[in-house]
């Protein structure tokens, strides 16, 4: 039987490896919509997208469009969104500064990327100094971003890690909390299973061949 969950979107990890880390660890299974170049020129998808936009997200008949709102659903789903309305609140501010890091990359990778990707680097531990100091916070760095507990935000900023180490493999190299906690969360069995699966390793990172 299939899950109830479908992820429609380009065939790349883009916005949506954060849902897919954070699914595998969870156990869940998902059906993924391959939206092809082709099909989406042809705008019949595009027009019926709330914002015309993928991805779209499907948990049986909830159709979902933002890859955030997404998460977020997920994280009520599985019990991801900290203990308490103070923690969840905590995870909502560091999933917005995840979100304006990855804007920054987005940017780069689509708009700049042969005259700004340099400057990108040059500016990138400002980028880190943030997350490290929260990690730094939190138990000594032992654990998770915020709380005792992994959360959405967590699979979202490993995806977010995961792709500035493609750009820029050193870029942990003075975050010593950051690179313990990727490791860690590498390490976790459901995670560890998909990074080292086909779908994962063969999905380009962006659409545009650029990493
Ligand atoms: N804020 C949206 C989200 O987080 O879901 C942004 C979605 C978005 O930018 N989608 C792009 C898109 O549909 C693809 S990607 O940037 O996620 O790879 N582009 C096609 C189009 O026609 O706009």
């Amino acid at each position: 039987m299939p899950g109830k969950y479908t992820i429609s979107y380009f065939p790349v990890r883009g916005r949506c490896e954060a849902m897919r880390l954070l699914l595998a660890d969870q156990g869940q299974e998902w059906t993924e919509d391959v939206v092809t170049g082709e099909i989406w020129q042809k705008g019949d998808l595009k027009k019926s997208c709330v914002f015309g936009q993928l991805p779209r997200f499907q948990d049986g008949d909830f159709i979902l469009f933002q890859s955030n709102a997404i998460l977020r659903h997920l994280a009520r789903n599985h019990g991801l969104y900290g203990q308490d309305a103070k923690e969840a609140t905590l995870l909502d501010m560091v999933n917005d500064g995840v979100e304006d890091f990855r804007l920054k990359y987005v940017r780069l990778i689509y708009q700049n990327y042969e005259n700004g990707k340099a400057a990108y680097i040059e500016a990138l531990p400002g980028e880190l100094r943030a997350f490290e100091n929260l990690l730094a916070k939190n138990d000594g760095g032992k654990g998770f971003i915020v709380g005792k507990k992994i959360s959405f935000v967590d699979y979202n900023l490993l995806d977010l890690l995961h792709v500035h180490l493609v750009l820029a493999p050193d870029c942990l190299a003075s975050f010593p909390l950051l690179a313990g906690y990727v490791q860690r969360l590498n390490a976790r069995p459901l995670i560890k299973a998909f990074l080292e699966s086909d779908a994962h390793k063969q999905r380009p990172i962006n659409g545009n061949g650029k990493q």
